[in-house]
């Protein structure tokens, strides 16, 4: 594939003139800015097999893990209530039997489990090796720049960004919305169950359907930050970070310490929970561009085409209330499309990132590595919540980038992008989809991908 075309004077001409030398500074690579060549066969780039196949049996599954987990001691933030799975896996084909052995078939799955466990842990990697990762690039668009959102992500776009993967976007200093996200106090966020020593098995979330108000969970979650920043006492916020991110991945991909559970509070329909950005009409920031519930109606989105339905998550945000180690997991938008996130408050949020030209690459390391996974179940990219350490993916050759995003910063994922990430304390944040011209192409790629495959495009 070539990734070199030049961008055409048209191209240009209809964006404004942002900086090509700082694009090129932040690519950092000998490569020459310029478009996607989307048009190569989807064989190429088709993801791994994704079948889709609800076939199965949870009161199985639950049985087996109650059994394991009944061994296992747990710090946990969960309350004894029913719980939803969020995702669901197939029921697997038992190939041997074990009945001449006199072996139950609970056993027979239970032994099973067992090797599975010891091929994982034998797998589990300890790799800190952060070298390889690199620093995700920031853009600080000017005020002229930072006028018209579409137009600003276009000029990226087509001088080269999207070879990035995702990027920060810190806006002007002048850019500061209040923060406005209040659900009442008797409304309750749907929360996920995260157990930081499965996300590298891929198991479903546990899903607290009764809920949590807004201010229970941030003092649950200031609770447990407390406590778990205790012996990174004197360090720097960067060195801090820097130690987290270690034990975080220590817990998830190397499966050590004490089971810890956390929650979080994610996909919350701004429409339901309301935005937490302002909406009152007397505030200027309730009409601002960059209000992420303003995006869809922007000239030259493509999203003006649903003409005011709301559909939650695309062109309606998501808001996300985090607590230490809230976690998601790898995945990419829904039919390729851009998304936006943006931090209100709280601590900060570590995003990874893949480039879409190392999507195949990633798939494929991800699929070796979570090898038994697969095999259980080939959807496991697509139910987002499998997780894969950057550090074990950057020292096998796959580009990723890392940041960690602050209060008052964007992050923009191009199409195609991979990202993943975990929150290093209580926080806020908000997402949406946008979908302009630069992803016609990427639209069609993943219709391709969908026709070849007859599978759900992740
Ligand atoms: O913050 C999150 O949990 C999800 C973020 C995300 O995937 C996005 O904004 O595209």
């Amino acid at each position: 594939m070539s990734y070199n075309k030049a961008p055409t004077g048209d191209n240009l001409a209809s964006v404004a003139p942002i900086d090509k030398a700082q694009i090129e500074k932040a690519l950092c690579v000998e490569d020459k800015i310029g478009e996607p060549n989307l048009t190569s066969s989807p064989s190429e780039a088709a993801p791994i097999s994704f079948v889709k196949d609800t076939s199965i049996n949870k009161r199985e599954k639950k049985q087996l893990e109650k059994k394991m987990e009944q061994e296992k001691t747990e710090t946990h933030t969960k309350p004894s209530t029913p719980l939803k799975k969020t995702t669901r896996r197939r029921k697997r084909k038992v190939k041997t039997s074990y009945d001449e052995l006199g072996i139950s078939y609970e056993e027979e799955k239970m032994l099973s489990l067992a090797i599975k466990n010891s091929l994982r842990e034998k797998n589990a990697c300890s790799n800190q090796d952060y070298s390889k990762v690199k620093e995700m690039k920031t853009f600080y668009p000017s005020e002229e720049e930072f006028k018209d959102p579409i137009k600003y992500i276009e000029t990226l776009f087509h001088e080269g960004a999207w070879k990035l993967g995702c990027i920060k976007i810190i806006p002007p200093a002048s850019f500061k919305p209040g923060f406005s996200f209040n659900p009442p106090q008797d409304k309750r966020m749907p929360t996920r169950f995260q157990t930081l020593q499965d996300l590298s098995q891929g198991r479903s979330f546990d899903q607290n359907e009764d809920g949590i108000s807004y201010s229970d969970f941030k003092v649950m979650a200031e609770e447990f930050q407390t406590k778990h920043y205790e012996p990174y006492q004197g360090l720097s916020h960067e060195e801090r970070t820097k130690e987290m991110e270690k034990q975080y991945w220590k817990y998830v991909e190397d499966n050590q310490g004490e089971r810890i559970c956390v929650q979080y509070a994610a996909d919350l329909s701004a429409k339901e929970f309301g935005s937490a950005f302002p909406s009152d009409p007397s505030d200027p920031y309730s009409s601002h561009p960059w209000n992420l519930t303003n995006m869809d109606r922007l000239k030259n989105s493509m999203l003006q085409i649903c003409g005011g339905e709301k559909i939650s998550g695309i062109n309606l945000p998501w808001v996300y209330a985090g607590m230490l180690y809230s976690s998601f997991c790898w995945h990419y938008e829904d039919v390729m499309m851009y998304s936006i996130n943006y931090m209100h408050t709280g601590e900060g949020k570590m995003w990874y990132a893949i480039p879409s030209q190392d999507r195949a690459k990633f798939e494929r390391i991800a699929k070796e590595k979570l090898a038994i996974l697969f095999d259980e179940d080939p959807n496991i990219l697509l139910n987002i919540t499998a997780m894969v350490s950057p550090a074990y993916l950057a020292s096998n050759g796959v580009t990723v980038y890392k940041t960690e995003q602050r209060p008052g910063q964007f992050i923009l994922t191009f199409p195609e992008s991979y990202h993943a990430g975990w929150s290093t304390g209580f926080n806020v944040a908000e997402a949406v989809n946008i979908v302009m011209k630069s992803w016609l192409d990427y639209g069609l790629k993943s219709l391709n991908i969908y026709l070849k495959t007859r599978e759900k495009v992740p």
